[in-house]
């Protein structure tokens, strides 16, 4: 048997939680690009407590590019289980996911719902690339897909074709905008998305730019909880405890935050009722969270790789790089950090590494290592740029950038699969090193999407990282790593 509306009533499990609400009155109110495990962790997880008191913000969810979760999810109902795996640890089934539609195959109903007068949030998490950004921060017009929607703009590709779109036909309508809500990892998401929306829809008409301009709130948010992909491992677990079959559970951590920008308008959940933080200040929130959980994450892993780690929590309890993250952490990007009303960094800082020894998690560092090229950028690039104008140290900082160099170099000569929309660009310089730091490092700086050119031509920024890089060459197991980070 497997999960659906006829078995969850059925199911039995002392520590499961199902929705206690009418299932049947919940109609749709979000539209959500992205419904991969992160959003129905986190997301789709507060929208489930919400309903259980308003039933109007049940989630239409939008796949871009794969069937995958349409497949798994329809024959459910919608309904699917997270494990909640910490020192206790619990399952829900979550309902509020109502429909999936998968972009390619229709892209007209997507706009029908996105078009509703009763869709009041169009949310995302895309991850980085999925917002085809230059490295100006503004739209990436070379982008083939961006070009495609600019040509086509009827059935788009993007995320920002379809919002382009979407908006254009509310506004013929006379319907009220919707909020656009960016829930990725990207400093000032908000800001950029609106960016990027404006720049697309200024090309072909100044007047509905105009429009959006002034009417169309695109918050910042900060979102939180660390989700390991789902894995065999998961999903026989979460067969055990529910006693029919999940066809894709998914996992996180018992941390779960996420905090707004108070801008919304119109109709929404009551936030607070939930946990969810609606606030002013939310850029504090994200700037915390980028540069130290997230830095740090990559940190561990691209070193944890090279030293044959697999996981964060084995990477955590090998002193010497957890001690290294630790000091990195407080001693060398705390310090540009403003505290943002409400916390304590130094105190949040202990908490994200007693996250990261979560035992009960095996979060893999391969999977932090996906697309360095998207993620450095936002987690360790800001911090090296703030500290190099204040003559604070950049050592410890350029360790992560140089591990990553050696995990692509690794990774090329071992002919295994980047996963990086840059991979290809990435083996090419990979290639052409010779194992000469100075002459190594001048390649990887070379690559202009993610090195602006201030600080690929800055001096002491090539000799820490030259230092780092010569440092982790030979780093091949936890006793090297260890020497290489105490040097
Ligand atoms: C991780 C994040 O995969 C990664 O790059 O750093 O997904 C991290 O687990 C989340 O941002 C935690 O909220």
């Amino acid at each position: 048997m497997t999960l659906s509306l006829a078995s969850v009533a059925v199911l039995g499990s002392r520590n499961l939680k199902i929705p206690a609400y009418d299932r049947k009155a919940v109609s749709i109110g979000v539209v959500h690009f992205g419904p991969g495990a992160f959003h129905r962790v986190h997301q789709a997880c507060y929208l489930d407590d919400v309903l259980h008191t308003d039933p109007r913000w049940g989630i239409c969810e939008v796949s871009l590019h794969s069937t995958g979760v349409r497949d798994a999810l329809v024959p459910q109902d919608g309904l699917y289980t997270i494990a909640i795996l910490d020192a206790e640890s619990s399952f829900r089934v979550i309902g509020s996911v109502k429909e999936v539609l998968v972009a390619p195959e229709s892209p007209s109903a997507v706009l029908d719902r996105m078009v509703a007068p009763t869709t009041y949030i169009v949310s995302a998490t895309i991850t980085e690339k999925g917002y085809c950004l230059n490295k100006e921060g503004g739209l990436d017009f070379s982008h083939p897909d961006i070009a495609y929607d600019l040509k086509h703009p009827e059935t788009p590709k993007t995320f920002v074709g379809f919002l382009a779109r979407a908006l254009r036909l509310r506004h013929d309508k006379g319907h009220e905008p919707f909020n656009v809500i960016s829930c990725d990892n990207l400093a000032d998401n908000g800001h950029r998305l609106r960016r990027a929306v404006l720049e697309f829809v200024r090309s072909s008409d100044p007047t509905l730019a105009a429009w959006i301009e002034k009417e169309v709130t695109f918050p910042c948010t900060m979102v939180d909880s660390i989700t390991p992909a789902t894995d065999d491992a998961l999903r026989a677990r979460v067969k055990d405890a529910l006693g029919v079959e999940d066809l894709w559970p998914v996992q996180r951590e018992f941390f779960c935050q996420w905090v707004i920008e108070n801008k919304l308008r119109g109709p929404q959940p009551d936030w607070a009722s939930v946990g969810v933080t609606v606030t002013d200040d939310v850029a504090g929130f994200e700037r915390a969270k980028l540069r130290l959980l997230n830095g740090a994450h990559s940190t561990l892993a691209y070193t944890g790789s090279l030293a044959g780690y697999e996981t964060v929590s084995a990477a955590m309890g090998d002193t010497a790089l957890a001690t290294f993250v630790r000091r990195m952490m407080l001693e060398n990007i705390r310090s540009g950090l403003a505290a943002p009303q409400g916390l304590d960094l130094d105190q949040y800082i202990e908490a994200v590494l007693r996250r990261f020894r979560n035992p009960t998690i095996r979060h893999l560092l391969a999977q932090i290592a996906w697309d360095g090229s998207q993620k450095l950028p936002f987690r360790i690039l800001p911090t090296i740029t703030e500290n190099l104008a204040a003559g604070r140290s950049i050592a410890r900082l350029c360790v992560p950038l140089a591990a990553w160099f050696h995990f692509i170099r690794r990774m090329t000569r071992d002919e295994r699969q980047i996963m990086d929309p840059l991979a290809a660009q990435l083996s090419e310089l990979a290639k052409r090193c010779t194992g000469d730091a100075a002459a190594d490092v001048s390649v990887f700086l070379s690559l202009e999407k993610v090195f602006n050119s201030d600080l690929a031509r800055n001096g002491t920024f090539r000799a820490a990282l030259e230092n780092a890089y010569a440092r982790l060459a030979a780093v091949e197991s936890p006793a090297q790593l260890g020497e290489a980070l105490s040097g």
